[in-house]
Order: C-alpha cells, then sequence, then structure tokens
C-alpha cells in the first residue's frame, strides 16, 4: 500500500469486549451513506476481531401502492449493531443516539448521514479498546460548518504543503485515485463534512475549475465524497467573469456579471447537484477584488451569493484584507486592525447565504496572537472561525506542535460581546446570534505523503480539528489520548509518554521562536527558521520596530488603537502594560528590554531564557521519543527521530539567532553567562 490508514489503522484485539455487536449489522435503512457504514464496520469486524459480519437488512419498500417489508431472518439470540432512523428530529441532521437493548447496539439517528457518523463513533470507541456501553446516549455536532480548506494548487504542488504533493490535482487535471476514498473515510470519521478542493489563491487555470471542462470530472470527486457525507466547495476567483467569461468586468452591479455568475451556478448545479459553494478570497495580497469598482465587500459577495441562492449554495468570504505594500515607514497604518476596519461597517450587510470566514487572529496564523476582534464585534453577519492546521508558521510539520491547546484558548475566548454565551465557540457554533450558517474550516495539512502529513504526530491536528469542530468542549488532551490510542495502540505510561510530547510542544516551539506575541522573525517567502529583520523593511506589515532600547508597536490608543477593537474589559486589559497577559504583550505595547515582567525577570532575560528552555526542552522530547522505540513501528520511529533531527537544529538556530540579535541590540549578557554570539 502507498499509504497509511492513519487513525482508521485498526490492530487485531481478539479479547475487546463487545466485540460480538461485530458480528450482525441489522440495516433498517438502505442509501449510500448506510453502505459506507457498513462497509466501514464490517471492515473493522474483520481487521480487529477476525469476524466475517454477516450483514441482514428490514427494510420498507414499495410495492405498487404497499409498503412491504423485506426482512432476513434474525434470530433474537444474536448480538447485532442495528442502524435505523428515528423520527426524534431533535437530534438535527447530523446527530445521533445510540442505545443498548438487550443484545442489540442501535444507532438511531433521522438521517443516513447521522448513522455514519455513529457508526464511526463505535469504530472510534472500538479502536481505543473502550468499551461501547461507556458511549455517550446522544451526540449532535456543536457546528454545522466544519470544513477543510485544502491550498491545492490546480498543478499539483501545494501552497504551505509540508507533505507532498496534492492528490486532488496534477497538471491541471483532477485526479480520481483510490486514494480519495480513503481520504473521504478518514474525514468523515472526524465528522468532517464540507472540503474546499482547490487552493484560495486560484492560480494555474484553476479559474475554469468551474466550467464544462472540468464539471464532469469533479462530479466524480463530489460522488466519492458524497458517500462520505461530504460537501464539495471550490475556491474562486472573484474576477472569473473576465478570466473565464471574457467580459471586460468584474464589476458586481454590472448586469453582465450578474447574469454569468447566474449562468456558471446553473451550469455548475447541472453536475454537481449538492455542490456547496465558492470560497472567496478577494482583494487580498494581489487577488482581484470588488474594490478596483470602488464596491464594497458586500456588494462582490452578495452577487455571487445571490447567483448560488436559488440552488442552495453558500459564498464563503474571507475576512484576509489587508495592506500588503505597507511602507515599513509608516508607522500609522496596522495590519492588524485591518480585518476588522474592512468588514465591521458592513456588519449585517451580507445576505443570508454569505458566511464570513475569519482567521483566528488578527494577523496571520503566528504562534501566538491575540483572538481576532471581528468575533465580538460582528452581531448580524454569518461567522467561520479559520485555523491553520498546516504549519506554517509554527513548524511546518518539520517541528512538532500540537495545536489544539492552540485552538481551543481560541474558542474558549470571552468576547464579552454580551453577558453570557459569548465565546467565540458560542459565536461559531450559532449560539450567540442564532445563526445556523457558520462552523469553523482549517487550511489542511495533509499531500501525498505516505503518511499523508509529513510528519506523523502532525496528523494529531488534522484528527483534533475534526474533533473539536464537532465538539468544541472536548479537551485537548483528550483528544490527543483518543488519537494516539486509535493510531499507535499503546500501552498506559508510553501512551502517557506520547502524550506529555504533544501537549507540551506549541508551548516549546514558542519558547525558542518569536517572543512574547511580536510575530514574524521568519526567512522571508518560505517562512521557516529565523530572520529577525527579515520583515522588517518589507511591505507586509509586520514590523517589530525593535531598537537598542525597546521592541513592539504600540497598538493602545496611543498608538494604533487596535486594543480598542475589542469590547470592555478585554479592550481595558489590553491597553494597560499592567494588566495586558504576558504572552501578548509585545503583541499590543513597545517595551522597554529592562522591563519587569511579572516573574520579576526583565524582558531581555525572559528572552533569552525562553530561548535556551525551548531548545532544552526539545532535547527532553527526543529522549521521550527514544523511550517509545520498542514500542512504535520502526518505520514510523524512524520517520519521527529524523524529524526530531532537524526540530533539534531548527531550536539552536533560532536560540542563537534570537539571543545575539538582542544581545548585539543591548550589549546587556545574559544573568545566568550561556554563551550567547556577540
Ligand atoms: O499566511 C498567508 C500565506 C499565504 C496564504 C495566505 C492566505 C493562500 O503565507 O500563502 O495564501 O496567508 O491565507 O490567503
Amino acid at each position: 500500500m502507498q499509504w497509511e490508514q492513519l487513525w482508521l489503522n485498526y490492530k487485531k484485539n481478539l479479547d475487546y469486549v463487545d466485540k460480538d455487536f461485530f458480528a450482525v449489522i441489522h440495516q433498517k435503512i438502505e442509501g449510500k451513506l448506510i453502505d459506507s457504514g457498513v462497509r466501514e464496520l464490517t471492515k473493522v469486524a474483520e481487521e480487529m476481531f477476525g469476524i466475517n459480519t454477516k450483514v441482514k437488512t428490514s427494510i420498507w419498500e414499495e410495492q405498487g401502492d404497499v409498503l412491504q417489508r423485506r426482512c432476513d431472518v434474525i434470530s433474537p439470540e444474536e448480538q447485532r449493531i442495528v442502524l435505523q432512523l428515528t423520527d426524534d428530529l431533535s437530534l438535527g441532521e447530523e446527530g445521533y443516539e445510540i442505545t443498548i437493548e438487550e443484545n442489540q447496539l442501535i444507532i438511531n439517528a433521522p438521517s443516513a448521514k447521522g448513522i455514519l457518523y455513529g457508526a464511526f463513533h463505535i469504530i472510534r470507541q472500538a479502536n481505543q479498546g473502550k468499551p461501547l456501553m461507556d458511549l455517550p446516549r446522544r451526540n449532535i455536532p456543536r457546528n454545522n460548518y466544519r470544513m477543510m480548506n485544502h491550498w491545492d494548487d490546480f498543478g499539483g504542488n501545494i501552497e504551505r504543503g509540508y507533505s507532498g504533493k496534492s492528490f486532488f490535482f496534477k497538471d491541471r487535471e483532477v485526479l480520481m485515485s483510490e486514494r480519495l476514498i480513503d481520504y473521504a473515510r478518514l474525514m468523515a470519521s472526524i465528522g468532517i463534512n464540507q472540503v474546499v478542493l482547490n487552493n484560495v489563491n486560484t492560480r494555474e487555470g484553476a479559474s475554469e475549475l468551474i466550467t464544462k471542462k472540468y464539471l464532469p470530472k469533479l462530479r466524480g470527486v463530489a460522488d466519492i465524497f458524497e458517500e462520505y457525507g461530504i460537501q464539495l466547495f471550490l475556491s474562486i476567483n472573484y474576477a472569473a467573469s473576465m478570466d473565464v467569461g471574457g467580459l471586460e468586468t468584474a464589476d458586481p452591479l454590472d448586469e453582465d456579471v450578474v447574469t454569468w455568475w447566474q449562468k456558471r451556478a446553473k451550469e455548475i448545479y447541472q453536475y454537481l447537484p449538492h455542490f456547496g459553494g465558492f470560497l472567496v478570497k478577494a482583494d487580498s495580497e494581489g487577488r482581484p477584488g470588488p474594490f478596483t469598482y470602488g464596491r464594497d465587500h458586500s456588494e462582490g459577495a452578495n452577487m455571487i451569493a445571490r447567483a448560488l441562492k436559488p440552488y442552495g449554495g453558500v459564498v464563503i468570504w474571507r475576512c484576509f484584507v489587508y495592506n500588503c505594500r505597507q511602507d515599513w515607514r509608516d508607522t500609522t497604518t496596522d495590519r492588524a486592525r485591518a480585518a476588522y476596519d474592512n468588514f465591521m461597517p458592513l456588519d449585517g450587510m451580507f445576505d443570508d447565504n454569505v458566511i464570513l470566514q475569519i482567521k483566528n487572529g488578527p494577523v496571520d496564523f503566528q504562534v501566538r496572537e491575540p483572538v481576532s476582534p471581528l468575533f465580538g464585534g460582528l452581531r448580524d453577519t454569518n461567522q467561520i472561525l479559520e485555523v491553520q492546521i498546516a504549519q506554517e508558521y509554527t513548524g511546518q510539520q518539520i517541528d512538532l506542535c500540537y495545536l489544539l491547546p492552540m485552538w481551543k484558548e481560541v474558542l474558549d475566548f470571552r468576547t464579552y460581546c454580551q453577558e453570557e454565551e459569548d465565546t467565540v465557540a458560542d459565536i461559531v457554533s450559532g449560539r450567540t446570534f442564532g445563526s445556523l450558517k457558520c462552523g469553523m474550516a482549517a487550511v489542511a495539512n495533509t499531500g501525498d505523503d505516505p503518511n499523508w502529513t509529513g510528519h506523523d504526530l502532525a496528523a494529531a491536528n488534522l484528527y483534533g480539528f475534526g474533533r473539536l469542530a464537532w465538539d468544541t468542549t472536548l479537551s485537548s488532551e483528550d483528544i490527543a489520548r483518543e488519537w494516539a490510542r486509535q493510531t499507535y495502540h499503546l500501552e498506559g505510561r508510553l501512551e502517557d509518554t506520547l502524550l506529555e510530547m504533544l501537549m507540551g510542544s506549541w508551548n516549546t516551539y514558542e519558547n525558542y521562536t518569536s517572543p512574547l506575541g511580536i510575530g514574524w522573525m521568519v526567512n522571508i517567502g518560505h517562512h521557516y527558521g529565523p530572520n529577525v529583520d527579515g520583515y522588517e523593511y518589507d511591505v507586509w506589515g509586520t514590523y517589530h520596530r525593535a531598537n537598542h532600547l525597546e521592541i513592539g508597536v504600540d497598538r493602545t490608543s496611543k498608538g494604533t488603537g487596535q486594543t480598542q477593537q475589542y469590547q470592555l474589559p478585554n479592550s481595558a486589559l489590553y491597553e494597560e502594560i499592567e494588566t495586558c497577559p504576558q504572552e501578548l504583550l509585545l503583541f499590543f505595547h513597545r517595551v522597554p528590554y529592562s522591563y519587569r515582567l511579572k516573574s520579576g525577570k526583565t524582558l531581555l532575560q525572559h528572552i533569552y531564557d525562553t530561548h535556551f528552555q525551548g531548545v532544552e526542552e526539545v532535547e527532553e522530547m527526543i529522549r521521550k521519543w527514544e523511550s517509545l522505540k520498542e514500542a512504535v513501528d520502526p518505520v514510523v520511529y524512524q520517520r519521527v527521530k529524523e524529524r526530531f533531527e532537524r526540530q533539534l537544529e531548527n531550536s539552536k538556530n533560532w536560540r542563537d539567532v534570537i539571543n545575539t540579535y538582542f544581545y548585539r541590540k543591548t550589549m546587556i549578557p545574559d544573568e545566568k553567562g550561556r554563551p550567547i554570539h556577540g
């Protein structure tokens, strides 16, 4: 096999207490999604328990005007899994309930999709060796939108991809491979229900994906996805009316442009009747958008959304809009303000089938940022939270960085937009403002490497995103444990060791890279490794403005005023250096190196200490991995070990470059006299 099975890696477990349920599947409903569920359960039965499952049906069928029950014989003694529809609509379109009645384990759901998710839940439980009795009875996803965004280019490269090439596209063709099926299985097993196949930067002819030339091929992909409850979405070029349609404009108020999109939508839905809609990056990093025509983003988004509306499609419109041709000498323009400044005035102006997709932080997927102030600001707009599983700024799947603790902090962040139910999780789950079109999206980290994610342990982020998008109340530790157990089947203490490695890794990465929320300090273009002034005199609006006395951008009301984009009390907390959370100190404040932190250390000494500590923590992680040598597959062991060797190099590099930079600026030595290069 050219690729592995990740957490769907079923290991023989003949002692499993509930294995006998897998002897028989009794399906009381039919359909593509049910077939997938049955296929998956029978695979588990065979691979885990050596059981050859008998599949029995009892299904109501119309024969003429009469409903007839087609029924296989099932003896009452047989232990079995029953798949059946329920009229309990409180479970929603995707929820399910699992009950045990004597020797039947029943998955009840109002839809086939719910039954499929229930089947995967049983599998997750069994694959962890946990009894099925312990299953929570009812399970309803917290978010309606649980999306993967792939930045796969039409030529086959992946933007910010660290795991090989695309398995969706090659040389401007849509690929159809067996791997697509396994991809869909993996995604469905963690509850992902929507996938955007192509990069938001629609280059290499990808604008044409929405034309007849490619729609038949995409139909094949959509069919595979639909068998696993996944809806297909595409990224579009905002100016496709020009690029593909040959019109002279993409002005959203131009009649010809409106008609062009209507025709496009009609044709797309002829080929893809269940198509989800478009993801759009407009007026962002050189992409075309409505600004060219003096129109705002609601005019652009609504025009396209209206074309999709008759077919139930949506437009997901990204808020990553900022000036990327900034002059570093200009200290008044602040990139961190941009998304809020651009979109807040439009709150309430988007059609109901437009959803704004907002990156977790105000800048761009740094190792540490505050939460975007659009969360808690926007009240009358559908919203999706965007996070990046691909580790563009967090180690590129060379360095270990388990991101769930970061995402949890974002989701649990209280915005104070109202007295209760005001967290980011509340907002994107629709509890705060009652929206149904909202949820979570993530930039995926998959590619055609045999292990899918480059670094084997980076699969925990992929797995974890899906589980968290389904249930935002799960802890990052529980998710890590679920993933580890299903993937590696380690015994007690060994599993704990792996857990410790994962749980501390984000902190460690933060320790040896850019300090206290300042961000960037990375090499230009590819963004791996340290380069403190790499972006300092560039156009991207990402400056730390360090001199020999102080560092940071003043974002308080005396500076760029970005702190005031938050609701009280957050705005007040961020405004004052004494109350600003330490990890965000340099995001919001300009601080002298001699400033004393709560720990009593100076800022400079804190920078030195964390950087020495970061490297020591990497060394410790490596020792932990080595202690697992006998317990994990040798191929996996070696692959991860090689990554760790590169991580160690990288962390030393960061430590030395950062420490030397600040030592040279200040000429103040490390209090502990450790080596810093003068
Ligand atoms: O983080 C930046 C990346 C770009 C990316 C952009 C975005 C797809 O460096 O590669 O483009 O964000 O989110 O649109």
